[in-house]
This record gives C-alpha cells, sequence and structure tokens, in this order.
C-alpha cells in the first residue's frame, strides 16, 4: 500500500486521465498531491526535469503525460506524436530513477499491440506482428515507455509498472471534432446537430470498427489499485471486457443527446484498428474490475460536457 502521506508527482495533470488520477489521489486521502503546468515545465527536456525531481522529490509518481489524440491527429502529426511521447517518458523515468522515487505507475495505450492481434488482446500480444498504421508513432513511444519501465526494474531494481488501457472517455476529455477521439467528437457533433435543427449527422468511416470504451475514473481507481497492489515487470491490461461497433457507440450517442438524428457515414476516413478489445483476466485475477457501464458513462460525460459548456471550461 503507498503511504497515503507521502509526496506524490501526477505528471499530467491537466489531461482527462492526470486529472481523474487527481480526484481520485484525493478522495482516497493522499494529501500531497504534487504538479506543474507546462508553461512552468517541458517535460521533454532532461535537465528541466531533472531540476524539478530535485527540487519537488516526490516518493511516487503516475506518468500519464503526453501528446494524445483520436485518429486523424495521429495519422498527420506523427513526429509530435512519437518525439513528444518519447522525450516525455524517457525525462520523467530517468529523473524518477535519479531521485530515488519508490514506485512509479507508467500509462500506456491499446494501441501498442498489433493489428491483426488476436482478441481479445492478452499482454503477450506485444511485439506479436505490425502495429496499425493510422498510430504507429504513438503506439513505438508508447512501446518503449513500457521496456523503460522494464529495463529500470532489469538493471536497477525500480519499482515501475506499467497499465495499458483501452479508449477512455469521461469528463475533462478534447471535445475536439478533428484532433480529439471518437466519443467526445461525436458527442459534440449531435449536440451541435441539435442545437442547429440539424437531422443528420457524420460518422468518420464504416462504423464497422470495434472499440472498448472505459469510463476514465476506472481507470484512476485501476491505476491507484496496481500502484497499491501490484509490483511486476509485465504490463497489465484495464478495460471493461466488452466492447461495441463505432455504428452501435454513435447510435447511443444519438439516442441520448439528439434522438431520431441520421448517421452519415463518411467512408473517406480511416477506421484504423478493426477490433481492439483486451483481455483483462490479468487485472481480474488480481482483484480488480470496472464498475461504469457505458450508458451510465455516457450520461453522466454529457452532463458534464454540458456543464462545462455553461462554465466555459469544455476543451472544444
Ligand atoms: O477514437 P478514435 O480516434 O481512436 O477512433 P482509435 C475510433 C474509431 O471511431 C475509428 C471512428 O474507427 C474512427 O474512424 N470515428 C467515427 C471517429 N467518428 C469519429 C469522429 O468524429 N472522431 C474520431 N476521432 N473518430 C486512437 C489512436 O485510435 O486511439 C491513439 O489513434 C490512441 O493512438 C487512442 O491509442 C486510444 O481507437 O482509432
Amino acid at each position: 500500500m503507498l503511504d497515503r502521506s507521502a509526496p506524490v508527482f501526477v505528471a499530467g495533470h491537466r489531461g482527462l486521465v492526470g486529472s481523474a488520477i487527481f480526484r481520485r489521489l484525493s478522495d482516497a486521502g493522499f494529501d500531497d498531491l504534487r504538479s506543474v503546468d507546462r508553461a512552468e515545465l517541458d517535460l521533454r527536456h532532461q535537465s528541466a526535469v531533472d531540476a524539478w525531481f530535485e527540487e519537488q522529490r516526490p516518493r511516487y509518481v503516475f506518468l500519464v503525460a503526453g501528446t494524445v489524440g483520436g485518429i486523424l491527429a495521429n495519422s498527420t502529426r506523427p513526429a509530435e506524436f512519437l518525439y513528444d511521447n518519447l522525450m516525455i517518458h524517457g525525462t520523467v523515468v530517468q529523473a524518477s530513477h535519479r531521485v530515488g522515487v519508490e514506485k512509479l505507475l507508467y500509462l500506456g495505450s491499446s494501441c501498442i499491440y498489433p493489428r491483426e492481434a488476436d482478441q481479445p488482446i492478452t499482454e503477450e500480444a506485444l511485439l506479436a506482428g505490425p502495429l496499425e498504421p493510422t498510430n504507429e508513432g504513438y503506439a513505438l513511444a508508447k512501446i518503449a515507455g513500457i521496456k523503460l519501465c522494464e529495463s529500470y526494474r532489469r538493471q536497477y531494481g525500480d519499482d515501475f509498472i506499467s497499465a495499458m488501457p483501452t479508449n477512455l472517455y469521461g469528463p475533462g476529455d478534447n471535445f475536439d471534432l478533428e484532433g480529439g477521439h471518437v466519443l467526445p467528437a461525436l458527442m459534440r457533433r449531435f449536440h451541435e446537430a441539435k442545437l442547429d435543427g440539424a437531422e443528420e449527422v457524420v460518422v468518420w468511416g464504416s462504423g464497422s470498427a470495434r472499440r472498448e470504451f472505459l469510463h476514465v475514473d476506472d481507470l484512476a481507481d485501476a491505476c491507484l489499485f496496481l500502484m497499491d497492489h501490484y509490483s511486476e515487470a509485465g504490463h497489465v491490461n484495464v478495460g471493461t471486457g466488452t466492447d461495441c461497433t463505432i455504428g452501435e457507440l454513435a447510435g447511443m450517442i444519438r439516442d441520448l443527446v439528439h434522438p431520431g438524428a441520421e448517421l452519415a457515414f463518411d467512408a473517406s476516413k480511416p477506421d484504423g484498428m478493426p477490433r481492439k478489445m483486451l483481455d483483462v483476466s490479468k487485472l481480474t485475477g488480481l482483484g480488480w474490475s470496472a464498475g461504469t457501464p457505458l450508458a451510465d458513462g455516457l450520461a453522466s460525460t454529457y452532463e458534464w460536457f454540458l456543464e462545462a459548456l455553461d462554465r466555459g471550461e469544455a476543451r472544444l
């Protein structure tokens, strides 16, 4: 179990995941949470990160910072996704080692797995085949992060662990129509169609790609669970164990936000990986499983989105 009074650094606290981890740790009684804004510390610069760690001396680190985005952002900005993430993973892991961080959790992504991996995807599928081209840069950086943690454990005995979440959503998500992920983008598109009185809403791709969606508060809970109970080299999948087609997801969002609207599939946009569902038996075997059904998570996220719009705080 982590000591609730120890200093904890959440790298990436402004993002979807980092803000959820911050909330979860506060609820669990952690009273010395540390964070730093991008304008104050560029996590891609080793000497700056080293200096910050020397000064702050965190005992635990949640490494959830990075350049992230949906399928279009990934496929059009591969250099940024590869460079930024490689650098951020490298600097934070190295600085954590230098100052003797007691435990670090590194967060990867289910896109590390081969495009043609058997479904559901077990942890063993890593590096067993070619990657999905639309997010190869991001996936390579994420794989390097896993290998960094494993290598620091093997060479130096550092207690650095890795979790691989499936597609995430929830409060604090990026609702940008072009750069964001499917769930917030569709929620905003249906919402704006309702306001404009439009009866047709565009959905990228064929609608037949399958994805698994995990509420970010469930992910944050799993991350704390792993930090409290898991200290092994192998990475651990985090998901719900169920998936749906993008067409089904769009139908659920339509029924919630703008019932009766028509779906118009835009085949000029990529589907990406045909299916990406994680085998979560390792994590359930350790004693954790996700608690938020997709329908409930969609409803609470839409409520949050409407309130954030009112407050002028939604990321659009
Ligand atoms: O969420 P998304 O961008 O992530 O797309 P990926 C998932 C699926 O939804 C794709 C379809 O088949 C898209 O074509 N889709 C339909 C849409 N409408 C939309 C829309 O309006 N916006 C978006 N974005 N998609 C990302 C990776 O892949 O997954 C990242 O690029 C990361 O590396 C993330 O790993 C979790 O699942 O395809």
